[in-house]
Order: structure tokens, then sequence, then C-alpha cells
């Protein structure tokens, strides 16, 4: 029997001696990418804790102790250990596990995690709460250095240096956000790492290695350097320790005596205290190790299909050589918005702020009050960190800021923490903003270009993770507010369908088609023409109904006195537990089945009257 195989709970993991740990750790890493070559995932920041975790589970006992990942997506060898093994087997699919610590899948997940930089404020809530209650389990959050850069880091070390809390805080620190990692603190992260190089230096010396003459002069030099460096940082570290915060590093994230030995140390504190760890991102797969960028999330199956951000990535490009006034703005997602090409050819006018979209929403409001044109490539679901700026910061101040909104709608297999089910909503809400939504790459790459010279105040154009596929169909140009209609009516039914997905599933429907490219403000002269007496109006929208499109329009026809029917397909009013679009179309209602039973019904019940 394997390891792996003996392996079904942190119990039977404590019953292993350290070197059949370290046998374990191998076996769990092959695992690991078997399933993920299979299923994708993160794999190269789940291949870089393996060690930690083992050692974490051999000397805490969760789920009494509670673990909290940051992000949660490297929580894989956690999983595997606390008896879910074979359902990693099914991981990040409907009928398997998450892809990220969810409290729902399992009582060792001490909470859900997706969105950057929260374990340490939820760490302190939870030790709070154990001190209320006269409790006395660990808490332990992982953080990588990349998670480092997100500002709610520093809300909580702030909070927690002046509680005194019991608590323990890993710092994962590979020098690796999804890209390398940026910003002061990560130069500072990089000098506390120089301690361990010194330490391990030191170790080799006094193994004899100095006394191999050109390896030993090389490595006296060296080390001399970081002897210095390391007692210039030494004032450094004091800026965890004069927080409240005791300091412990740097140790090997690979060595897995080494962890379960600090570990056994810092676990009876009852102070706050930072452990740094150094780990390599891709750990043990020589391709990951090499490009832990590519590694860092893959998708199980490689296609070469046109997607929206190749349309950004390509648009932004044009647009970035003939305005020098065009700026792109990343929180730490340059590849996978499509801002890399940008970046590489301006690089001074591309700028990666880290996990930071609040900073990074309130920096492109300074960068356009000052005439220049600032795109905010971003997510959808970390969009929402940054609400408050775009009231704020943005909108009070009518700025022309650009949001890219990227993955908007369902996003499949990164499931519940990652849907971009809200933007409109919260978009809607903001005075002056303007939103639009392509229903194709061609329609993406021409809203594009009528942003450059849109500066009324900010702007937001979103689209869904999909492919952007483009008919041979020339999409209309564009006016300000204007939708475009793709199908005239002959029975009094039209759709109106917001993006992609919306506008595909509604085309082969017994219906007049109108793609919604402007969400807000919203194309009040088409909407009258077609509201008819006797009418039905159906939107379609990626988006939760509440605040939506729907409920826009809706408001709008009552505003008119519009005699018509009227139906709306959004997302309901629970939270999208989903891990694939088409069942997170299907629980919604959200279906061609529907939309042509609506029609049918509406067109029989018309024929009786
Ligand atoms: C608020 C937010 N923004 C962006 C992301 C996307 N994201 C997921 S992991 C990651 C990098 C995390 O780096 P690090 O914490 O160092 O972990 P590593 O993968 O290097 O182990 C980013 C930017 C996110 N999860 N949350």
């Amino acid at each position: 029997m394997t390891y792996l195989e003996r392996v079904n709970s942190p119990d039977d993991l404590k019953k292993l001696t350290i070197s059949e740990l370290k046998e374990y750790a191998k076996e769990v890493r092959e695992y690991i990418v078997k399933v993920v070559e299979n299923r994708g995932g993160h794999l190269a920041s789940n291949l870089g804790v393996v060690e930690l975790t083992i050692a974490m589970h051999y000397v805490f006992d969760c789920p009494r102790d509670k673990f909290i990942f940051d992000v949660g997506h490297q929580s894989y060898t956690h999983k595997i250990i606390t008896g879910r093994r074979d359902a990693f087997a099914r991981l990040r699919s409907d009928d398997g596990i998450s892809g990220f610590e969810n409290m729902s899948e399992s009582e060792y997940d001490a909470f859900t995690t997706g969105h950057s930089s929260t374990s340490l404020s939820v760490g302190l809530g939870i030790a709070r709460a154990r001190d209320l209650s006269g409790d006395d389990y660990n808490v332990v959050s992982v953080i990588g250095d990349g998670a480092f850069t997100g500002g709610m880091v520093y809300e909580a070390l702030n909070d927690i240096g002046a509680s005194h809390a019991r608590m323990i805080i890993i710092l994962n620190d590979n020098a690796m956000s999804i890209t390398r990692n940026v910003g002061a603190i990560s130069s500072y992260l990089g000098k506390l790492r120089l301690s361990r190089r010194y330490k391990v230096l030191k170790t080799r010396f006094k193994r004899g290695i100095n006394g191999i003459p050109l390896i030993g002069g090389a490595l006296v030099k060296a080390t001399e350097k970081i002897k210095s460096a390391v007692k210039k940082q030494v004032l450094s570290v004091r800026m965890f320790e004069q927080l409240g915060i005791k300091y412990y590093g740097a140790f090997d994230g690979h060595d897995i005596g080494e962890l379960v030995y600090v570990l056994n140390r810092v676990k009876p504190t009852n102070v706050p205290v930072i452990l740094h760890i150094v780990t390599r991102k891709g750990s043990g797969l020589y391709e990951a190790e090499c490009d832990p960028v590519k590694y860092h999330g893959v998708t199980g199956k490689v296609d070469n299909v046109l997607k929206f951000s190749d349309v950004v990535s390509s648009s932004l490009a044009d647009m970035g050589s003939r305005d020098n006034k065009v700026v792109c703005v990343s929180a730490a997602m340059l590849p996978s918005t499509g801002l890399e090409r940008f970046r590489e050819l301006f690089p001074d006018r591309c700028y990666d702020v880290g996990i930071a979209e609040q900073h990074a929403a309130a920096m492109c409001a300074g960068i356009a009050s000052s005439g220049y044109k600032p795109y905010f490539a971003v997510y959808s679901t970390f969009l929402q960190r940054a609400f408050d700026q775009l009231i704020h910061d943005v909108s009070i101040n009518k700025l022309p800021v650009r949001l890219l909104i990227d993955r908007a709608g369902a996003v499949g297999s990164d499931g519940v923490t990652h849907q971009g089910l809200y933007d409109l909503s919260y978009l809607n809400t903001i005075p002056g903003m303007c939103i639009m939504a392509p229903r194709c790459g061609k329609d993406l790459k021409k809203m594009l270009e009528w942003s450059l010279n849109y500066n009324e105040g900010p702007l937001a154009i979103r689209y869904p993770k999909g492919y952007a596929e483009s008919s041979d169909e020339e999409t209309e140009d564009i006016a300000y507010g204007k939708w475009e209609m793709l199908r005239d009516s002959d029975n009094g039914v039209y759709v109106i369908a917001v993006g992609p997905n919306m506008v595909e599933m509604a085309r082969g429907a017994d219906c007049g088609l109108i793609s919604a490219r402007f969400v807000k403000p919203l194309d009040t002269e088409c909407l009258r023409k077609i509201s008819n007496n006797g009418n039905l109006i159906i939107t379609m929208e990626e988006n939760v109904g509440s605040g939506g499109f729907g409920e826009s329009v809706l408001h709008e026809l009552n505003v008119m006195g519009a005699g018509c029917e009227f139906e709306s397909f959004a997302f309901n009013d629970e939270i999208c537990d989903c891990r694939s679009i088409s069942s997170a179309f299907e629980k919604n209602g959200i279906t061609r089945e529907r939309l042509n039973k609506k029609i049918s019904d509406f067109i029989s019940n018309n024929k009786k009257i």
C-alpha cells in the first residue's frame, strides 16, 4: 500500500516518521500533477506547499486547530490529507470538490476563501471568538507573498499587533504572485530571505566546503556580501517586531524536518507570530519550476481559440501606439487580462500594482484627473473590492476611467467565490457610469476603439470568460446609448440580450433579437419602439436579477407606461455554487428550453385571445 493510500486523515499522517513523510510528499506531488493535468487547477502554487501542509498537519490538530489558507488555491495537499483524496480526482467539478478552501465541503476547512489577502483578518476574528469563549485551539493563517501585497493585510497587521492576539501567520514566500511579485514589501521580504541564504552558507562552511579552493573562495565572498546585507536587515526585521508580531525566519519550506521543528517551537505561542517560509513555486515538477507563471493555473487542455482577453491585448497594443495618453493598470493579473503585450511595448505606461484593486481604482482616478486615459483590466469578482473607490474617487469626480471587466458572468470551475454575477448591479448604482457589453470579439474591438474618445466619465466594458467567437457578420458602428437590432420581430416578442452567451442562447428562438450594447444608459428610443401594447419583452443577462439589466428595463417600461408583458432571465438570489457555466445557467433557469417555452406560451395565449 502506498503512503498516499494509507493516509486518510491527519491522524494517519501523525503515525508516519519524518522520512516516511518525505515519501508521502513525493506521492502527493505526483497525484496533484496527475489530477491537475486532467482537470486543470492551480498547479505551481500547490506543488510549492506540499511539505509545508504536511508539516502543519503533523504538528497541529486540525479541525480543532483552524487553518485559513489565503486565496485557498494552494489547499490541495490539505484536501488530500483530510479525507478528500478520492474526491480530489474530480477537482473543480460539480460532483467533486472545490479548488479552494470551502467550509461547506469539509469540517477541516475553517473558512471559505477565493479572494486574496483575507486570511489575517479572518484568522484574527476566529482567534478573538476563541478567546471570548475561553477556548484553546490554534489559529494558523497561511498567506503567500503575493497576497501580502493586498491592503487588507496591513489593516489586519495593524490590529493583530495591537491586540496581542494568539495566532500564527505563515508567510509562504516564493517571490511570485501569478507573475513575479511586485512592490516595496516584496523587496523587503527579499532582504529577509537573504538571512536564509546566509544561514545555509554558514552551514556549508561548517561542513568544510571552504576547504575547496575555488568554490570556497567564491563562497567566502558571497557570504561576506550576504552577511552585511543581513546585518543591515536586522533593523528591518523589526518592522514586524515593532508592530507587536514576533518574526521567525526564514526557513526552508521544503525541508519537512525543519518545518516540523519550527512549527513545534511556535505552537505554544501566546502572542501573534509570523513564520517566514521560503518555497519554490512549482517545486518538484521541472517545467513548473522553470515557468511558474504558465503553471500557476492550468486549464487542463490546450486551447487556441480567440478569447476576449486576446482582443483586449491586440486592441490595446494598437491603441497605445496611436495615443500616448493610453495607460494600462493591472492588479497582479497582467497575463490573464491580456495586458502583457501592452507592458512589453509600453513598459512606462503599464502598472502592475499588486493584488490591490482598491488602490488600482483610486490610482486610475488620479491618472485620469491629469488627462491620461487609464484602462484598468480586472476580473468582475475582484473589482467588487473597489466599489467605494469607483464612487468616491472616480464617479464623484466624473473621471474617464475605463474598466475592462473580464470573467463577467458565470465562471465555471473556479466556482462560488469567483462568479462575476454582480458587476452590472453594483455598476448600475454608480452615478454617471456608462456600461457596455459586447456580443463578440469584433464588437469588443469596436467598443475599445470607441472608448478612446469617450471622456465624459467612467466607462465599463464587461465580457465573459468564454471565447470571443466572431461570425462573418459585421457589427454596427457604436453610437452612444444605442442597442443593436440583430433581428426584427414578426410576432411581438423581443429578446434584449446582454453579452455573447445570452445573444447566442436567443439566436435560434422565434423572436426579435437585440444586443444590449449599452446596459447603462438604456436605449429608451428602441425600448419605446418595441414595447407596443401586447408585446412581450424578455431581458437576458449573466448577472443577478437584483439591480441588474432586467430591473432597469422594467423600471423604464413602467416610467413609459408601456403596456407590454415582461420577463427577465437572470441569476436568482442564491449564492451560485456551480462549477460549470452550463450548470450555473441550468440552475437559474437561463436555458433555451425555458426561453422557447415562454415564447410559445405567449404566442398560443395571444392566438386564443
Ligand atoms: C482580490 C483578488 N485579486 C486577484 C486574485 C487572483 N489571484 C489568485 S492567486 C494570485 C497570486 C497569489 O500569489 P501568492 O499569494 O504569492 O500565492 P502563490 O500562488 O505564489 O503561492 C492572484 C493574483 C485573487 N484571488 N483575489
